[in-house]
């Protein structure tokens, strides 16, 4: 069992017990347990597996939590949940997922109104019966409200990164099963949206039932939903459905391209198929004539779209925004690569709230081949992350000027700055200097409920500043968990581009943001995009490959995207 397993039952023990009402010490105890094992480098499993009293040996796990481990990796399951859910609706953890509505209010709409599904509170909201209840507020109501549709995704969908990880568990799994000659995922997965509604695997063997057999016994199975002759779903880990199809080496390619989708996508591509006299589906190519069908393709995707006279165009951008109409003009966009990336422009060291200090970081990043970075610690504001004043960041400047001297490589560490832009709008450090920076990140960390017009102009007015380079996360969103502040995306795209500054596609698997459409929208409006980690620990440099995937569905290229350039090049498409 992973730690990020372990972490989320230790939390949904502590949610229910709170919603429980019960001792609020206890409460944190789990808490605080569920965010060491989640931060852990370590395996729990390991520890428990090799010496259990080891636990009580790792700062934050108490004797309480330490018992629950142990249990859960022993036995597989915390007995206390269970007994808890045998008198708690289990959709209640739903409700819990709302941002913003913690255990105890959803304690008090399930005691005193009776609720326990998304779909009963939803009502109780429309017709206002939440405002009434002690302690909840007209306001309340509607940040409920807006919150369910957060949770009822949230619910469905796991993030990319994640399904990622599944993916890949799920491959080496199947690898071992001597019937299977080729192995593919399809799907959202493959197209690289940001969330994942289910997994579809697609497998090229004539033993289905030897294929699915095996299937069955992936360790983390939950439930097989249902099983045919080429065909079956399950259940792995957090409910999550996977499907898998079976099909022949020559509708292989018609079954990945039918399954890879979008559904839109593949819309558009069966009209195609009509005009040209053919018919497509998820079997293959074929010429009708009468009632006469000929299988002419199907074995590959490249002769599927061939003989549909198309490009085999990259998954990512299946979605029929743009690709059909860059086929016709010929001009289908060479997409970015992780492998252009030249430089990572946005990451955080102990200095604020990191884990890795910047030799550490300038060392990670240049092992990862990255000719460049930037130090962009947090700015006084965030006082949480002890962000940075004037005197500690002149004196993080002084250190990393000391560094690049004495490292006798050509790697480049580049003074800079996650600065805030203050709620009421001005920068949180004096532009003297900001002057003196290499890289100047400006944020929205504060303030995010302001209106359109507040938070548009403070952007804006970072923009103009003259000493600002970059918008960090523009849009502040946090996939399934908050949704973006309200701000004028044109009016950003305007200033950036009138102002010669850049916007960032933050590459966390969790914000993405810029999304894929505005990354589109960056590029028609000619406004350069760089690709960040925003790392806050060595391995956060890692997440540079979804900024990738998300920056392809955009449609960029390296031209588009800044960071694929020398620094000195990228400096050159900046003002000042
Ligand atoms: P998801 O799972 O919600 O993240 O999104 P997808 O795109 O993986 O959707 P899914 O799993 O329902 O189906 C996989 C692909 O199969 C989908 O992208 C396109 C294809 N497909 C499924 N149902 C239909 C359909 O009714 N019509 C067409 N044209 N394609 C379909
Ligand atoms: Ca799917
Ligand atoms: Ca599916
Ligand atoms: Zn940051």
């Amino acid at each position: 069992m992973d730690n990020g397993k372990i972490s989320a039952q230790i939390t949904k023990l502590a949610d229910l017990l709170e919603f429980q009402g019960a001792n609020s010490f206890k409460i944190r105890a789990y808490r605080r347990g569920a965010r060491v094992i989640k931060d852990s480098t370590d395996s729990f499993t390991a520890i428990v597996n090799n010496d259990p009293s080891q636990l009580l040996e790792i700062d934050g796990i108490g004797k309480g939590v330490a018992e629950k481990i142990t249990q859960l990796i022993q036995d597989g399951e915390i007995a206390e949940i269970n007994d808890i859910l045998e008198t708690v609706p289990p959709t209640v953890l739903d409700i819990l997922r709302i941002p913003g509505l913690g255990p105890k209010k959803a304690a008090a709409l399930y005691q005193e109104l009776g609720i326990q599904t998304l779909e009963q509170l939803q009502a109780a909201c429309e017709s206002n019966e939440i405002q009434q209840l002690k302690g909840f507020a007209a306001k309340t109501e509607q940040s409920i409200l807006d919150g369910i549709s957060i949770a009822a995704a949230a619910n469905e969908r796991i993030y990319w990164s994640d399904a990622d990880e599944l993916a890949l568990s799920l491959r080496t799994h199947l690898e071992s099963c001597q019937a299977i000659k080729r192995l593919e995922f399809a799907g959202s997965y493959r197209r690289g949206r940001e969330t994942v509604g289910d997994l579809d695997i697609l497998v090229d063997s004539t033993e289905a039932q030897m294929v699915m057999e095996h299937f069955a016994k992936y360790p983390d199975l939950e439930q097989v939903i249902v099983q045919g002759d080429t065909k079956m779903s399950i259940r792995v880990g957090n409910s999550f459905q996977v499907d898998l199809r079976v099909v022949e080496a020559d509708a292989f390619g018609a079954a990945l391209q039918y399954f890879t989708g979008s559904k839109d996508h593949n819309v558009e591509l069966r009209g195609r198929a009509r005009q040209l006299g053919l018919k497509i589906n998820e079997y293959g190519v074929f010429q009708v004539d009468g009632d006469q069908e000929t299988y002419i393709a199907g074995a590959t995707e490249d002769e599927v779209y061939q003989a549909l006279a198309l490009p085999c165009f990259a998954p990512e951008i299946r979605e029929a925004r743009n690709e059909f109409h860059w086929a016709t003009e010929d001009s289908i966009p060479e997409l970015i690569s992780a492998d252009q990336i030249c430089g990572d422009l946005h990451m955080h060291t102990t200095a604020t709230d990191g884990k890795a200090s910047i030799g550490e970081m300038a060392d990670a990043a240049r092992a990862r081949g990255l000719n460049y970075i930037a130090i962009t610690d947090h700015s006084q504001r965030v006082t949480v992350a002890n962000g940075l004043n004037t005197e500690r960041l002149l004196a993080q400047w002084t250190e990393i000027d000391r560094i690049n001297t004495l490292r006798d490589d050509d790697f480049l560490i580049l003074k800079g700055i996650e600065c805030d832009i203050l709620e009421s709008g001005p920068m949180d450090l004096p532009d003297e200097v900001l002057e003196q920076a290499d890289w100047v990140i400006a944020s929205v960390h504060f303030g995010q409920k302001q209106s359109i017009q507040q938070i548009t102009d403070r952007i804006t007015g970072a923009l103009e500043n003259p000493h600002v380079d970059i918008i960090a996360h523009p849009t502040g969103r946090l996939i399934n968990r908050r949704e973006a502040y309200e701000v004028d995306m044109e009016a950003v795209f305007q200033a950036a581009k009138e102002n010669r500054k850049m916007l960032e596609l933050n590459a966390n698997p969790v914000r993405l943001d810029l999304h894929d459409i505005h990354c589109a929208m960056a590029r028609e409006r000619g406004v350069p995009i760089v690709i960040s980690s925003d790392a806050h620990k060595i391995t956060g440099l890692d997440v540079m490959k979804y900024g990738i995937k998300q920056a392809r569905r955009g449609g960029l290229t390296s031209d588009h995207v800044a960071n694929t350039r020398s620094w000195h090049d990228l400096q050159s498409m900046l003002s000042g």
